[in-house]
């Protein structure tokens, strides 16, 4: 047994869910307390979960309560994490060992929710981005441990590209050499979050749930250790124009670099001056592109869930 797992606790509708062989999707906290202001961040999360049930999957939040790694969260403690934001403590695999001895919340980023997914034997987890290598890593060596979890742990990724508040191109190149497969789902080129398009290739496209979960079972099958990333483009009609949130995000990461701002503050600090700049359009676009990837993420799920 993994000694993680006596400080693991699932819900019991996730822990059904999974021992019935039914589809389960998991979903992160830092995105509720650290990527949207309250309260969109609930009402999102909520919704979120909503679309998982629709399509037939049971949602399982993730988040560190009380040092619990806890899956499947109730409304409550979603409106608890969306209300606290970032007096929550963003969780990262570093993060873990403190928490957990002292009994304390944490917001689960994409890394501390693969480690809870796959402790709970969940296999599809759905976000909006994910963390990867920043601009100007060369110097800074700002690269998410995202990226690691990523070639570590078996949980399928679906997420709507990555942002260009990273190094797009560094961020591709480190997920090859880690041995992380990229897809795009219904598209060759790598999404970019708030656009469909980044100029940038994807590993594979393809084009149904069916086919995406057929890859990832021969992953998990033969061993090859890791998890996939799938990218989804958000529906045109929510995308933005790629000149205007450009600019927005190159303001952003400009104005981190003047204040001198590092570390795990970066990420949030840059969603939030972006939503601030883009006087809340890109918060609607990054809602939508959610509940998009919630729902491809459910299909996934079903799909890997029919053959056992
Ligand atoms: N990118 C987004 N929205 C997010 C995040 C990233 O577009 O909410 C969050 C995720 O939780 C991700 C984390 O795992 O930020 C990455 O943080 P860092 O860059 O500090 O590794
Ligand atoms: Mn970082």
């Amino acid at each position: 047994m993994n000694a993680l797992q006596q400080y693991l606790s699932v819900s019991p509708e996730v822990r059904e869910a999974l021992d019935a062989g039914r589809p389960v999707v998991a979903l992160e906290s830092t995105i509720i307390s650290h990527g949207m202001p309250y309260p969109q961040n609930v009402e999102t999360a909520l919704q979120v979960e909503k679309i998982i049930r629709e399509q037939g999957a049971v949602p399982a939040t993730v988040a560190i309560l009380q040092g619990k790694l806890t899956v499947g969260c109730t409304p409550e403690q979603i409106e608890y994490l969306g209300k606290k934001g970032l007096a929550v403590t963003k969780a990262s695999r570093r993060d873990l060992p403190v928490l957990l001895s002292r009994g304390e919340d944490g917001a689960t980023t994409v890394t501390t929710t693969m480690i809870g997914a796959a402790l709970a034997g969940i296999r599809v987890f759905a976000t909006g981005g994910i963390g990867g290598v920043h601009r100007g890593a060369e110097t800074t060596m700002d690269i998410s441990a995202d990226l690691e979890e990523l070639a570590e742990t078996p949980v399928l990724v679906v997420c709507a590209g990555a942002k260009s508040i990273l190094d797009l191109g560094l961020t591709l190149e480190y997920l090859e050499t880690r041995g992380v497969p990229v897809i795009g789902y219904g598209t060759e080129e790598l999404p970019a979050f708030y656009t469909r398009s980044s100029g940038f290739k994807v590993d594979y496209r393809l084009d149904t749930p069916k086919e995406i979960a057929d890859a990832f079972r021969v992953k998990l099958d033969c061993g090859l250790r890791g998890g996939m990333l799938v990218t989804n483009p958000i529906p045109e009609e929510y995308s933005m124009d790629p000149d205007y949130i450009n600019k927005n995000i190159d303001a952003a990461v400009a104005e981190c670099e003047r204040l001198g701002i590092h570390g795990k503050q970066t990420t949030p600090y840059l969603l939030d001056k972006i939503q601030k700049l883009t006087g809340g359009d890109s918060l609607k676009a990054n809602i939508q592109l959610v509940f998009n990837n919630a729902r491809l993420g459910a299909k996934i799920a079903a799909e890997l869930a029919s053959v056992r």
